[in-house]
């Protein structure tokens, strides 16, 4: 792909986009997940009208990967936003999960008593975790589950493929994901999304990116880049450095930079090069 742009299409937009109503239709608490270390870029502001104003609980996943010290800044930021419980997470941590089924127990709390006060039956509440893709959202489901006692039944109006299980006797959750598809106009979120692996290889070129990611690692986490590469701090770090320093070279002593490429990307993606947050609140006069 010759093209700088993150690249996407419209098609399969509208109809992840149907397929996520439809489903949301179902539900009455949404699990929200984004990705701790870009967590504007993963954030789909139009949720609260995509969701019919349901309530929801926001996770910050990924934490064990971004910087500690902006986990709670946007956790508050988010809040305040969203008037939203906010929770971070990392799937890593065991006691996550049970912080955020008491989460979500206190929701259905407030949902059982509308529906008394509306004259209607007490039920379990039906949850659903939407998100942006590789945000953690199967995971959060397979931990929810495995943390769950009874399989109930496909639910008549939700395809065969598509059960609701019990998590507790007050709450029921839809064993499939809604994915909300990345789709972002500006092309600086949509970028970190390629950085983090949301976007379909097939939609960038990785050496773009990849270069990118050098230059926004180096406005707040020079030392570990610098560091985990081994460079000292009077050398410039390009990709093309990278791959010489790497040995990732092609006959004719050329830079193999698309290896070096996704050499980069993976480091990044699995946390080796450090914990990372690209962004924060204050870049977009957001506080
Ligand atoms: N380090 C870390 N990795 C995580 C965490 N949660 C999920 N992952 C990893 O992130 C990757 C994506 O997780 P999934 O649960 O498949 O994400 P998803 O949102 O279902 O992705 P799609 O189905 O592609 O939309 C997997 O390799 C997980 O192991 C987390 O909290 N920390
Ligand atoms: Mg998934």
């Amino acid at each position: 792909m010759n093209s700088n742009f993150i690249h996407w299409y419209p098609g399969h937009i509208a109809k992840a986009q149907r397929q996520l109503k439809e489903k949301l239709n179902l539900t009455d608490v949404i699990i929200e997940v984004l990705d701790a270390r870009i967590p504007y870029s993963s954030w789909y502001k139009t949720t609260a009208d995509l969701c019919a104003n349901k309530p929801r609980l926001i996770l910050l996943n990924k934490s064990d990967l971004s910087d500690k010290n902006y986990n709670q800044i946007w956790a508050d930021y988010i809040q305040k936003k969203t008037l939203c419980e906010v929770l971070i997470t990392s799937l890593k941590n065991k006691n996550d999960i049970n912080k955020i089924i008491n989460k979500v127990t206190a929701l259905s709390k407030d949902i059982t008593q509308k529906r008394l006060e509306k004259g209607l039956l007490p039920r379990p509440v039906r949850t659903m975790v939407i998100g942006m893709p590789n945000v953690g959202k199967s995971s959060t489901i397979n931990k929810l589950t495995k943390s769950s006692k009874t399989k109930t039944g496909a639910r008549a109006g939700v395809t065969r493929t598509q059960q609701w299980v019990r998590i507790n006797d007050k709450i029921e959750l839809l064993d499939t994901p809604g994915i909300i598809p990345t789709v972002q106009n500006d092309q600086n979120q949509a970028i970190k999304l390629a950085y983090v692996n949301s976007v379909g290889e097939n939609a960038y070129n990785s050496e773009f990116v990849a270069e990118n990611l050098i230059e926004n690692l180096l406005k707040n986490y020079k030392k570990e880049l610098y560091s985990y590469y081994n460079f000292e701090l009077n050398e410039e770090i390009t990709l093309e450095a990278i791959s010489y320093k790497r040995n990732w070279i092609l006959k004719g002593n050329k830079p193999d930079l698309k290896r070096t490429s996704q050499y980069i990307l993976s480091a990044f993606r699995e946390g080796r090069i450090g914990k990372f947050t690209l962004e924060i609140p204050d870049d977009y006069g957001l506080i």
